[in-house]
């Protein structure tokens, strides 16, 4: 069914701090969803988002990439890009915050918001990707809701409470749904409820529904005047807000336990927007450079965003791209306007985790991943042959932090720096290059256990190991300030008529890393020429 209108398409990134629950959301939305016929489980490996080796040794567990996964429900398609909360791997899912409609920011509920949760809601707000939020956990033991709900205050955000929990830690039954005030828990639950608890329910909903008001003059007004908005009018002034990063929205529940987590992908259909909602892509035209827009519409030329890069075991080198405009269908030729080469497309793949499906199109807002796309790179725009239109490349995360990596046997040399080469291509955090001073390899990433994972992956996937030693500081000297009238001395006097020259230069410091540059300030061939260089 993946084929729907652009209004029913949706895209977003699972974001937070790290260990807060965003690939046991993932596991029950897609569970809840009907995608998965089991919930999977970041423990016990059955998780079919936490794929990888490096995501769960058995003692930890943490997601190392972006995973994706597209599926189907109540007539919406959605993708879904679970991201690392772990700083050292959050390369990729940075770049794919570039490429979705919107993003769930995911809360423990035990220890509240964060570092990694304000570093995560002020990246998408950078990006302008519109943000849901969902306090997960209320399982746990000493899950907080005063205290998570306090913590949520320090996030520059303006958070409404869309769900409240009923019960904690052990004795957590479900949720209130506080749009339509229905019951989300266990069933045996629901005739239990308290009459407390609906009063409790009703006042969190006018205290939502004013302040939805708030944020919207023509709502306010019929607010006032009426003390109450229907259904529709709340949901299109939670929209707005959302989409202006005005309000956000907050739901409760447990990933584990499966509770408000249908509220969760209701709220996805509904708040967040379609890539017609979002809006037109900046772009310039493929001939010059006159800036144009581009409308998220299926007969419009095609273009996308290369965002994410998979080796696969199977099916080879995968680029995964975001449709931004128009229709693509298997085996057309795309141009790569960011390299200026033209490629066949073979066959489309939807992301489901490990496995993919074969789909006949894509549209705007579609994730799709072609295999062996010759010269295509993470951060790739790419657009139809003719009439086509060059979208902004993303931005690349940089690495910070540089290890000396070497071949731990010499005859692997080769193979070592093509297999650094590959991995590279698919984490677009980690570089790999040359040291002219100092003639070492660096291998550079976010950080020491990035590089310690990307060297596990290199012995996993290419059997071959390394070694990484502190690198070399080149050692360099430059002036600090103006000098001038230095005084340089040629005396030359074996054989033949003698050389004899004195020439004076003035030097002054240029901005750091701006390099050399030499003036020829000689009046009347005071030097002749030819030496000129030899003064440089
Ligand atoms: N009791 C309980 N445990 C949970 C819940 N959600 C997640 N967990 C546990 O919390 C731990 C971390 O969960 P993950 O889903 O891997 O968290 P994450 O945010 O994806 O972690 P990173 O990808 O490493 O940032 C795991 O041990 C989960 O089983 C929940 O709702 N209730
Ligand atoms: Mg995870």
């Amino acid at each position: 069914m993946h084929n729907v209108q652009v209004g029913q398409t949706r895209s977003f990134a699972l974001i937070g701090h790290a260990g807060d629950g965003k690939t046991s959301l993932g596991e029950s939305l897609l569970h809840v969803a009907g995608a998965t016929p089991e919930l999977g489980s970041v423990e016990d490996g059955s998780s079919v988002l936490n794929s990888l080796p490096e995501e769960n040794d058995g003692h930890h567990t943490h997601t190392v990439t972006s995973h994706l996964f597209a599926f189907d429900v109540d007539d919406y398609h959605f993708t879904l890009v679970d991201t690392p909360g772990d700083p050292n791997f959050q390369g990729d899912g940075e770049v794919a915050l570039q490429a979705v409609d919107g993003a769930v920011l995911v809360i423990d509920a035990v220890d509240g918001a964060k570092s990694g949760t304000s570093r995560m809601l002020h990246m998408a707000e950078a990006n302008d990707v519109p943000v849901l939020a969902f306090l997960n956990g209320f399982d746990r033991d000493r899950a907080n809701f005063d205290a998570a709900i306090e913590s949520l205050s320090y996030l520059d955000a303006n958070p409404v409470l869309l769900s409240m929990p009923v019960g904690s830690e052990d004795d957590f039954k479900g949720v209130v749904d506080l749009i339509d005030l229905s019951w989300h828990g266990a069933p045996e639950a629901a005739g239990e409820l308290p009459d407390d608890v609906s009063a409790a329910a009703q006042r969190l909903r006018e205290a939502f529904v004013e302040a939805v008001a708030e944020h919207d003059d023509e709502l306010l007004e019929k607010y006032l005047e009426e003390g109450e908005l229907t259904r529709e009018e709340i949901i299109r002034g939670l929209a707005a807000g959302v989409r202006r990063h005005d309000i956000l929205p907050v739901v409760c529940g447990s990933a584990q336990r499966e509770l408000g987590v249908d509220v969760m992908l209701r709220d996805l259909e509904v708040l967040l927007p379609s890539p017609a909602d979002r809006g037109e892509w900046e772009a310039s035209d493929v001939a010059g450079d006159a800036p144009v827009s581009v409308k998220p519409d299926p007969d419009a030329p095609f273009s996308a965003v290369v965002f994410k890069t998979i080796l696969d075991r199977y099916a080879g080198t995968l680029s995964v791209m975001r449709i931004v405009s128009g229709t693509l269908r298997p085996d057309q030729t795309v141009l790569n306007a960011t390299r200026d080469t033209r490629m066949r497309v073979g066959k489309l793949l939807m992301p489901m985790g490990e496995k993919h499906e074969e789909v006949d199109e894509a549209g705007p807002g579609d994730v799709v991943a072609v295999a062996k796309l010759k010269d295509a790179h993470t951060g790739d725009v790419l657009t139809c042959e003719k009439g086509g239109v060059h979208l902004h490349e993303l931005r690349m995360p940089e690495g910070v932090i540089s290890y000396a990596v070497a071949a731990h046997d010499r005859k692997d040399e080769d193979k070592v720096f093509a297999s650094l080469a590959k991995l590279a291509e698919e984490d677009p955090a980690l570089t790999i290059g040359r040291e002219p001073t100092t003639g070492e390899f660096l291998l550079s990433g976010r950080g020491e256990l990035h590089i310690r994972t990307a060297v596990h992956k290199l012995e996993r996937l290419f059997n071959v190991s390394v070694d990484l030693r502190t690198p070399k500081v080149p050692y360099r000297e430059t002036i600090k300030k103006p000098v001038t009238h230095v005084e340089g001395k040629l005396k030359k006097q074996s054989g033949g008529a003698g050389m004899y020259g004195v020439c004076f230069i003035d030097l002054e410091p240029l901005p750091r890393g701006s390099g050399v540059e030499f003036e020829d300030k000689v009046v009347g061939g005071a030097i002749p020429r030819n030496l000129i260089p030899a003064v440089e």
